[in-house]
């Protein structure tokens, strides 16, 4: 089943310039580049992007770090590519993320209110057409 997952390389990562090791990985594995552009995110947006996290303990701490530098949004595409990604990203502590993966490889704690794993990866073909349209309204289905 051929699939577009939105992906973002977050604030961390653009700052220590791994948006390309990143982008790297996605062509590596084979996926196709659909969209590509670095964007600031806003609160409204992040709002709904984060839909799911609004009112826990670590979602005001989130849209803090989301809005503290630019992010490289990205969709891509490939059979799978929702899931495929989801494996390429490694689990959401980037302290245990297996190595092989960009949060384990690459990401650590800093000891922050947020855990700051460098990307993400839509979970589920419902939120990747969802946060398509969000954050490309002109790629949306
Ligand atoms: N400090 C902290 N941050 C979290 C926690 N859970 C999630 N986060 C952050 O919030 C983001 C969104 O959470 P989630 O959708 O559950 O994880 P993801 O799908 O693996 O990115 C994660 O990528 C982390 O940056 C947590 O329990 N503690
Ligand atoms: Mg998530």
């Amino acid at each position: 089943m051929t699939q577009r997952t939105l992906i973002l390389v977050k604030p961390d990562g653009v700052k220590r310039g791994l948006a390309g090791e990143v982008l790297r990985r996605i062509e590596a594995k084979g996926y196709t580049l659909a969209g590509v552009e670095l964007k600031q995110a806003t609160e409204a947006l992040l709002e709904k992007h984060y839909e799911e996290h609004v009112g826990k303990p670590f979602y005001q701490p989130l849209v803090e770090f989301m809005l503290s530098g630019p992010v490289l949004a990205i969709v891509a595409e490939g059979e799978r590519v929702i899931e495929g990604f989801r494996s390429l990203a490694g689990t959401t502590d980037p302290t245990t993320a297996a190595p092989g993966t960009i949060r384990g490889d690459l990401g650590r704690d800093f000891g922050l209110k947020v855990q700051q794993n460098i990307v993400h990866g839509s979970d589920s073909v419902e939120s990747a057409e969802r946060e398509i349209a969000l954050w490309f309204p002109h790629l949306a289905s």
